[in-house]
């Protein structure tokens, strides 16, 4: 099954969403397998977001992702990746749409509450930016049938 990395921004910490959005993904039937509270390091910071270097948001991009603990976590299922983009919708949460994590709960788009990968590539780097082999489980759900039909196990 597909894994995807997704964070819980240092605003979503402060006004209360873990739990909101981390029922969200439950509730669709992705899976955790990883999940852990953090600071991020600016040096971290740079390196996951570097494809933005050099732009004119980049300074203050590493500055809110450093302003207080975020949420780090793996969710795995089928197509994980997309899902997840999908439910947390549009970067500018002006444009995301209602029902969108997003949407829901944003106005602003330097404070957009959540991060997913948005490729394979882009999950496999980030996964092991955040997380060590060991931090990352391996089970069954008794739900998957119930989820995916009776070929799920
Ligand atoms: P992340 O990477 O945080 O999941 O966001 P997206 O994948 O949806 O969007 P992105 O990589 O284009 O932007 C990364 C991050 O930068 C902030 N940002 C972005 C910003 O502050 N001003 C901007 O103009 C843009 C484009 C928001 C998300």
């Amino acid at each position: 099954m597909q894994k995807t990395f997704v964070m819980l921004k240092p605003d979503a910490v402060q006004r209360n969403l873990i739990g909101e959005i981390i029922c969200r993904f439950e509730k669709k039937g992705l899976k955790a397998v990883a999940i852990k509270m953090l600071e991020i390091s600016r040096d971290m910071a740079e390196k996951h977001y570097g494809e933005h270097r050099g732009k004119p948001f980049f300074a203050e991009l590493v500055n809110f992702i450093t302003s207080g603990p975020v949420v780090a976590m793996i969710w795995e299922g089928k197509g994980a990746i997309q899902v997840a983009r999908q439910m947390m919708g549009s970067t500018d949460p002006q444009e995301a749409l209602p029902g969108t994590i997003r949407g829901d709960y944003g106005l602003f788009t330097g404070n957009n509450i959540v991060h997913g990968s948005d490729s394979p590539e882009s999950a496999a780097r980030e996964i092991s930016l955040f997380f060590s082999a060991e931090e990352i489980v391996s089970y069954q759900k008794s739900n998957e049938p119930w989820i995916y039909g009776e070929g799920a196990n």
